[in-house]
């Protein structure tokens, strides 16, 4: 710390007045707000920073590449409801924080990307200053707000707007640029600690009006064959009691999304995710809960939904917009889940009418049907192991473990585990999300290990890893009981993919085959196994899970196993021209 630094930090100034700077005034604003963990990456102009905030009682975890600490920010926020706060030095570190911060966007996770910046006398005239970027301009597109703060007072109204913009309404990613003269800028103490502002109910409730209550209330009882839709909005907003009184009053089936498994158990007798072809065909009133008729979900028309016509929509959203999107919504309820949720369980009341019984009695046969299939298929042990095999042996160690964090990337590893995997508690799953997006693992299970305190199961396709794999050093660096599986089948979607020319470079989808990613976890001091057995491999993850000790479990797969795509292999454009 340089001489001048350690003087004003000590709040002597030449004139004996008490002063504050840029740096003391961002850290005091963070805590003001119970912002009290930062993911990032040290470096120009950041790096005094991060220890001045460490030294202050911030928790500061260090991560090796600005994208996974950005997705442990936008998972800390999913989790947390608070913003996940990301920090990142200028121009490459920012890009690299930024796909993070569109990726929290995109899933209305609420997180904030803190970045260091050049100067922007330099950088507006375009002067070639070290890391020159207009990031603010960059960043505006592709997040919920931007703000950049230039002088150090401004930095604790700043920091509230990203707080309430980030959390409020739609939550999302929000930009803070930080310019590397804010931090040395120094002001009084006291008119410092005054500009500082703690944000009161920055996610304040939101009341649909009575009509629009009416409306929902006068459509679902119009229902004969009644569907629940739960998303990842609905695990978010923590307002289990309230979603589980609801399923429960209306005794209408309901599809859990991915990240919403859990949010009542997959064993709830009301729980409809094994038999989701037939639920969404059939149903003639389905009502969403926090969750969006985006691609996931065909877009609400199609040959998945039916006939044309056959469907009414009642939605629960916090984002109007959100409504008629891809098709129309004949309920849309504006408002925060659980005030729309209450008002609608005080109409439901004593008149309140169950489903069908043929309804439920279609549902529940097909469910229990496919419930039967799967519990054979995943009772199989062969060698080498398949993706049932495999699964089969996590989905036990799982049942057992219901409070462990499940972390879940890779193509066929995340469809296959989807089903495969019981999850019995809210928010406990973690996975690719809107975007379908590699690359969110050791991120995700960083964050999961520090913000729950929980164990940490990371079932990783080979290629999904690659693409966060250097964080394990940070896993095992912080020691965090992470334990990581990676389905090991030599490549995107599998291994055997040939070089139609009968050249040298392989397929490619192709890896070199039989890597031993387990030595990678062992060079940092971890525990690195290599598993060919169902039996090896529930051994090395038991044993993992009850340590805690940080793991890498290398458990090799048929290579032949896996599809293209796994389950949207649908989505591929494939060429008809033959040349
Ligand atoms: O009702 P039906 O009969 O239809 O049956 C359904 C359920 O009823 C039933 N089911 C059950 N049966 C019995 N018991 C239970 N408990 C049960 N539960 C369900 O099972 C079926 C299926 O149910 P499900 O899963 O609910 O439904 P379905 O039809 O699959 O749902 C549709 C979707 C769309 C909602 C669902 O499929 C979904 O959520 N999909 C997400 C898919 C996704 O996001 N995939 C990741 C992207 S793929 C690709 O893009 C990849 N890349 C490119 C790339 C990416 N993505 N990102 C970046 C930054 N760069 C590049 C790459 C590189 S994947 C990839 C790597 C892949 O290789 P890996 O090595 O990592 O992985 P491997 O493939 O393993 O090798
Ligand atoms: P999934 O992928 O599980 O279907 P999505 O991410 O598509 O879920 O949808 C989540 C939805 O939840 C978004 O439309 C978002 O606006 C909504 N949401 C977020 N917070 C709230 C809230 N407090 N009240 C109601 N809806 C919310
Ligand atoms: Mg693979």
């Amino acid at each position: 710390m340089s001489v001048e630094l350690q003087e004003r930090t000590e709040g002597t100034a030449v004139e004996g007045e008490a002063l504050t700077d840029g740096f003391h005034l961002l850290i005091d604003a963070l805590k003001m707000n119970d912002l009290n963990t930062i993911y990032g990456v040290p470096g120009i102009p950041i790096t005094d920073f991060g220890r001045l905030a460490q030294a202050n009682g911030i928790r500061v975890l260090s991560f090796r590449h600005e994208q996974h600490a950005g997705n442990a920010a936008a998972v800390a926020g999913y989790l947390t409801k608070k913003p996940g706060v990301c920090l990142t030095v200028s121009a490459p570190g920012f890009l690299n924080g930024l796909t993070a911060l569109a990726n929290a966007t995109t899933n209305c996770f609420p997180m904030i990307l803190l970045s260091g910046s050049s100067e922007r006398e330099i950088v507006d005239l375009q002067q070639g200053d070290y890391e020159e970027m207009d990031q603010l301009a960059i960043a505006k597109p592709l997040c919920k707000a931007a703000f950049r703060v230039l002088h150090a007072e401004d930095i604790g109204i700043a920091v509230a707007r990203a707080i309430r913009a980030a959390v409020s309404g739609r939550p999302g990613g929000v930009y803070l640029d930080l310019p590397a003269a804010l931090f040395g800028q120094t002001m009084n103490a006291v008119a410092g600690a005054q500009s500082l502002v703690k944000v009161i109910d920055p996610a304040p409730r939101q009341l649909p009006g009575p009509e629009a209550v009416d409306r929902a209330l006068n459509v679902l009882k119009s229902a004969r064959k009644p569907l629940i839709i739960l998303g990842k909005g609905a695990a978010y907003v923590q307002e289990d009691e309230t979603i589980k009184k609801f399923v429960e009053t209306s005794g209408i089936p309901f599809l859990p999304m991915s990240m919403a498994k859990g949010l009542l158990p997959d064993s709830h007798p009301q729980c409809a995710a094994a038999a989701r072809s037939l639920v969404l065909k059939e149903a003639d009133v389905v009502v969403m809960l926090g969750a969006r008729l985006n691609w996931l979900l065909s877009h609400g028309k199609g040959k998945s939904w039916g006939e044309p016509g056959s469907k009414k929509f009642i939605q629960l959203d916090i984002e109007p917009q959100e409504m008629d999107s891809n098709v129309e919504i004949a309920a849309p309820l504006v408002g925060d889940l659980g005030s729309s949720l209450q008002l609608m369980l005080q109409g439901m009341d004593n008149s309140w009418k169950q489903p069908p019984v043929a309804w439920l009695d279609t549902v529940y046969a097909k469910r229990d049907a496919n419930v039967a299939k799967l519990t054979q298929r995943v009772g199989a042990d062969t060698t080498p192991m398949d993706f049932s095999t495999a699964l089969g042996a996590l989905r036990e160690i799982i049942a057992d473990r219901p409070d462990a964090m499940l972390v879940n990337e890779g193509a066929n590893t995340l469809d296959f585990a989807r089903s495969i995997i019981n999850m019995s508690e809210p928010r406990k799953r973690i996975d690719v999300g809107t975007w379908g997006i590699m690359g969110i693992g050791m991120g995700a299970a960083v964050a999961a290990a520090v913000e729950t305190g929980n164990q940490v199961l990371a079932v990783e396709g080979d290629s999904a890893f690659g693409f966060s794999g250097m964080e394990i050093e940070t896993i095992c660096r912080y020691n965090l009981p992470v334990c990581i599986v990676i389905f090991n089948n030599n490549g995107i979607y599998r291994g055997t993919d040939e070089n139609p020319t009968g050249g040298e470079d392989v397929a490619p989808t192709v890896f070199v085959k039989d890597s031993r990613y387990e030595l990678m976890m062992q060079a940092f001091g971890g525990e690195g196994i290599y598993a060919t057995s169902r039996d090896e491999l529930t051994k090395a993850v038991v044993n993992a899970m009850d340590s805690g000790k940080p793991t890498l479990v290398n458990a090799i797969i048929d290579e032949n196993a896996g599809t293209e795509s796994g389950r949207i292999g649908n989505l591929n454009p494939q060429s008809v021209v033959k040349k």
